[in-house]
């Protein structure tokens, strides 16, 4: 499933995220009020948002022939598991971005039919560019990245996001997060899922999980773990998709104690039992 053409891709992605970031180091440095919009009472989105997927689609259309593109912004209603696409997310964790949080970035996954080809996320206030083609690895501008070898719960560091917009989810995730807290080392809210699962990739966090999110929220992340030696899968532990919703992401073995955790008690989601063969 790696594709020839993956590395040509992944550069392609370099370059726009790279072009993205500079947009929105230079717009935030530029002493200019930042306008808020709203998507809904607690949801915004700036014109840097908007900006940046602009510049990132124009790189990507012209340097990849045929292409299309799911962005949050322009875009979010294209399929992401279908053809030739770039998910892109041009600015994770905007609400960081909006109080001058530094923990943001832009991600961007090039994948073939559902199937992730290279993934880049460019942390843009700390600088660093994690990417990963399939079936090469995964790197941080040229370093190798490895996920974690804590096997031990109690020294687990465990990346979350919160539900913020659909409360049906709120009680499932608190019983989940109570459950957690007193056996494992520390829980951290970050505000970009992509960076979460980039810190997976790169061994600071030993898992994540989160209950909902969208494709451009963790198609490029997917890939960086899976290829520094992590799993993420859905909560009954099928292998994460490239459309919406629950993300488990671990060092792996971690895992199955993971998904364990997060199932105790709960009567709507079963952990499939191993195979008996
Ligand atoms: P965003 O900054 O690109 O919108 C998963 O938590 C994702 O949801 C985050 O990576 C972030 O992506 C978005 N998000 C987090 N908190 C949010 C909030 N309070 N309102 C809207 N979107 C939020
Ligand atoms: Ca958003
Ligand atoms: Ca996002
Ligand atoms: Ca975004």
């Amino acid at each position: 499933s790696a594709h020839p053409k993956r590395r040509e891709w992944r550069d392609a992605a370099i370059a726009a995220a790279d072009t993205a970031a500079r947009f929105i180091t230079y717009e935030a440095m530029s002493h200019r009020t930042l306008a808020w919009e709203e998507k809904s009472a607690t949801d915004f989105v700036s014109r840097v948002d908007v900006g940046a997927e602009e510049r990132i689609r124009d790189m990507i259309t012209s340097r990849i022939p045929g292409i299309r593109i799911v962005g949050e912004e322009l875009s979010a209603d294209a399929r992401p598991d279908e053809g030739l696409v770039a998910i892109v997310d041009p600015l994770d964790g905007t609400t960081n971005f909006l109080h001058g949080f530094p923990n943001y970035c832009v991600s961007i996954c090039i994948a073939l039919d559902g199937v992730p080809q290279a993934g880049v996320v460019h942390d843009v206030a700390r600088g660093g560019v994690l990417h990963a083609t399939a079936g090469d690895g995964a790197f941080v501008d040229s370093s190798r990245l490895q996920v974690s070898t804590t096997t031990t719960p109690a020294r687990a560091l465990i990346g979350t996001g919160i539900p913020f917009k659909d409360v049906s989810q709120a009680d499932l995730y608190l019983r989940q997060l109570r459950r957690l807290m007193p056996i494992i080392s520390g829980v951290r809210r970050a505000g970009s899922a992509a960076l979460d699962l980039s810190d997976v990739a790169r061994g600071r966090f030993d898992g994540f999980w989160e209950l909902f999110l969208n494709p451009w929220d963790l198609a490029a992340g997917v890939l960086l773990v899976r290829e520094a030696g992590g799993r993420v899968t859905d909560l009954e532990g099928r292998d994460a998709r490239l459309t919406s919703g629950p993300i488990v992401a671990s060092n792996g073995m971690l895992h199955d104690w993971f998904l364990g955790m997060l199932n105790e008690g709960e009567g709507t989601t079963t952990v499939p039992a191993p195979d008996p063969a």
